[in-house]
């Protein structure tokens, strides 16, 4: 008898420890992204703490920029209200953490697509927004044109980005020396090249641009041509939640797929009365494409409508008539002699 209740209380531990483990699987893979983003009337979206140009927020708080439009795409995808996003601030180290840790819905913050973000955080890369690369900034008065003549630099940069080690890697290839100022914030960053601590200061192309204009005279910095790594920048979300994942990657796509049909923000009215069937399925005239999504049938106008497609987005923001300048290059459609290819909506 006694043994029999030894035994049964044994096995009802078992049990609870067991359904403790499931509980705790279950949280650490949440699934429930969509759900509580219209629970709680808001996307929370994590993006870098201020990169003209990508995010930056003004002295009122209105943040603007290529990945702050990205998060209101998303939102105007839920909510038809590209305004019902909260915008959450996260440097380069505490970015994946936060995401896996659940304070964001999604970062959308210059963050390069590698195996070992996807593996060591449990995240997924949604799909490429931005094709990137290393790159050095030094000051015009140093009459340097290659990264080759930086033999011997003091070099800034800033800690927890894939930088580092494509840093370390080029200058080794090419038989160079270097003296590493790896600073945690990327104020510190700024502020050591600015007051002459280091010769040249390294990031991505894209973020270089971005940070020249963070200076009194950007026109004093020149950026070297020189790419020396891969860096496809992409919006980020937790593993195993497929129906949010889904949602994150399907609005870059829509963007994408919208340019290359020539549906802008202007002229998406007409669009809903074409009768091209890619256009038809693209602005849900045809098919239940939103509804895959959970979301409405016009789930793709509400992004076009509300914040445009991805060559509208590109140019508002870094393009040739924005103040950052970036040439579009391999950031053009695949028809227009980019990589920009999107899946077909269909
Ligand atoms: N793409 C690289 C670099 C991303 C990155 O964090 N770059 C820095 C240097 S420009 C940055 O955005 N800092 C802004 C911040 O920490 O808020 C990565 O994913 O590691």
């Amino acid at each position: 008898m006694r043994k029999n209740y030894r035994t049964g209380l044994l096995m009802g531990c078992a049990l609870a420890v067991t359904v403790a483990a499931v509980a705790i699987a279950y949280e650490r893979f949440d699934t429930k992204t969509l759900k509580r983003t219209i629970n709680r009337d808001a996307l929370l979206c994590g993006v870098s703490t201020g990169l003209p140009g990508f995010s930056n927020a003004d002295d009122k708080g209105n943040w603007s920029g290529f990945d702050v439009d990205f998060c209101r795409a998303i939102a105007a995808a839920i909510f038809d209200d590209p305004k019902k996003v909260q915008f959450v601030p996260l440097d380069s180290k505490e970015r994946f953490l936060e995401l896996q840790r659940r304070k964001v819905d999604v970062l959308a913050r210059n963050s390069t697509w590698t195996m070992s973000r996807e593996t060591d955080y449990a995240l997924h890369f949604a799909g490429v927004s931005y094709y990137d690369g290393q790159a050095f900034m030094v000051p015009r008065s140093r009459k340097i044109d290659s990264a080759l003549e930086l033999d011997g630099s003091k070099v800034c940069f800033q800690q927890e980005t894939t930088t580092e080690l494509n840093l370390g890697d080029f200058f080794r290839a090419n038989g160079m020396k270097y003296d590493p100022v790896r600073l945690p914030r990327i104020d510190d960053v700024l502020k050591a090249y600015d007051a002459g601590q280091c010769d040249t200061l390294t990031a991505d192309m894209s973020q270089l641009y971005a940070l020249r204009q963070r200076f009194g005279k950007p026109g004093d910095h020149t950026i070297l041509p020189d790419v020396i790594s891969k860096e496809p920048l992409a919006p980020v979300v937790r593993q195993k939640d497929d129906d949010w994942m889904l949602i994150v990657k399907w609005t870059l796509f829509a963007m994408l797929n919208a340019e290359e049909l020539g549906i802008t923000s202007r002229n998406i009215d007409q669009a809903l009365a074409s009768k091209k069937p890619d256009v038809m399925r693209l602005v849900g005239t045809e098919g239940e494409y939103g509804a895959g999504l959970g979301l409405t049938r016009d789930w793709a106008v509400r992004i076009i409508r509300h914040v445009g497609n991805y060559g509208e987005v590109y140019e508002r923001n870094v393009g040739t008539e924005s103040k950052l300048g970036i040439p579009r290059g391999i950031n053009n459609l695949w028809d227009k002699g980019g990589i920009q290819y999107a899946p077909p909506i269909r």
